[in-house]
């Protein structure tokens, strides 16, 4: 016997997030909970306003339909569906058939807007590699590069993965590398998406030495062809967004494609709650335990959902306190 349920959930955010010039104050998503036999496995299903393709609607409608095919034992062919319900179910589906291992990577790279003083702390706790993520393309990349430079100075064990969200013109990310004094170079594990253009980002890594890493271009190749990993060449590193990318299932063939092309995948968070959070962390420990993932984000939320991120006072709602919108 099969049954299904399904919440919605609402949970405030920190007041100061901001997404794609748009302020969240709410984190909306749907958490799916598939039952068989005496199991329980859940899944987040929380399409990231600005970066989903699908709005809570569209995937509204197909968690409906995809659950009740469910219930009844038919298959689901998970690569047709909107990315972050094929995520959702997925991962319900793993925790059900008690696949996904219980232990997680809990250690991520610790986010920073620019404060050396407030990363120091942060730093001093993590055990081996120190490695955090920085956002530029904010400010002028005089100012990034110069800040970049600063900590890579001031912290001689400090590898940085940086974030520019392809806020750069080729010129602009120039003017960044140039106060990057080039011995440093080699600590930028990996800038994020430098250029508007992938094609100046591949031409700023060849330019300046500085590796780069995809997401977005990710993110695009793969609603074209499932694993056209070969385009994405040039890279140190891909960004694995599961919300954003798809079943889990697909994102671990990304990442095996990856690993045969010799460029790191990093799994990476898309604003889950704390539910969905933990799964990723569980999963980055479990296909890539040498690898520090990008799940830094629990504390963007005003409160976390059922399960506790390690080590994270934010007060916790409960599952069954949301509302129970639909079952089968
Ligand atoms: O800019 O990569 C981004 C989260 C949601 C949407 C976009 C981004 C992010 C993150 C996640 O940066 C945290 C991380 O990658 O370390
Ligand atoms: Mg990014």
């Amino acid at each position: 016997m099969r049954s299904a349920k399904l919440y919605r959930y609402e949970l405030p955010m920190d007041s100061g997030v901001i997404l794609r010039e748009q302020r969240l104050k709410v984190r909306e998503g749907f958490i799916v909970e598939l039952a068989q036999d005496g199991q329980l496995g859940r899944g987040e299903v929380a399409p990231l306003p600005g970066f989903s393709i699908e709005s809570l609607d569209d995937v509204y409608s197909q968690l409906v339909e995809q659950l009740a095919q469910w219930q009844r034992g038919e298959e689901l062919a998970l690569d047709e569906l909107y990315p972050s319900v094929a995520f959702g179910i997925s991962m319900a589906q793993l925790e059900l058939d008690n696949i996904l291992p219980q232990e997680g990577c809990y250690q991520a790279a610790p986010l920073c807007s620019g404060d050396p003083d407030e990363l120091l702390p942060k730093l001093n706790a993590m055990q081996g590699e120190k490695v955090a993520k920085i956002k530029v393309g904010l400010y002028e990349p005089i100012r990034d590069g110069m800040l970049v430079n600063l900590f890579l100075e001031s912290i001689p064990d400090l590898s940085l993965r940086l974030d520019a969200n392809r806020a750069w013109t080729a010129e602009k990310a120039q003017q960044f590398a140039k106060k990057i004094a080039p011995s440093l170079r080699q600590r930028i594990a990996f800038i994020e998406e430098p250029c508007q253009v992938p094609g100046d980002s591949f031409s700023f890594a060849i330019n300046t030495g500085i590796a780069i890493a995809w997401d977005e271009t990710l993110q695009h190749a793969i609603r074209k062809d499932a694993f056209a990993l070969q385009d994405l060449n040039g890279a140190k590193a891909i960004i694995i967004k599961p919300t954003l990318i798809g079943s889990v299932e697909r994102c671990i063939a990304l990442m095996e494609k990856a690993k045969v092309l010799g460029i790191k995948a990093i799994i990476s968070s898309s604003i889950e709650s704390s539910l969905g959070l933990t799964q990723l962390a569980r999963l980055a420990q479990w296909q890539l335990p040498e690898e520090v993932p990008g799940l830094d984000t629990v504390g963007l939320f005003a409160q976390q959902l059922e399960v506790a991120w390690p080590g994270c006072e934010l007060p916790v709602a409960s599952l069954a306190d949301q509302a129970l919108i639909w079952q089968c």
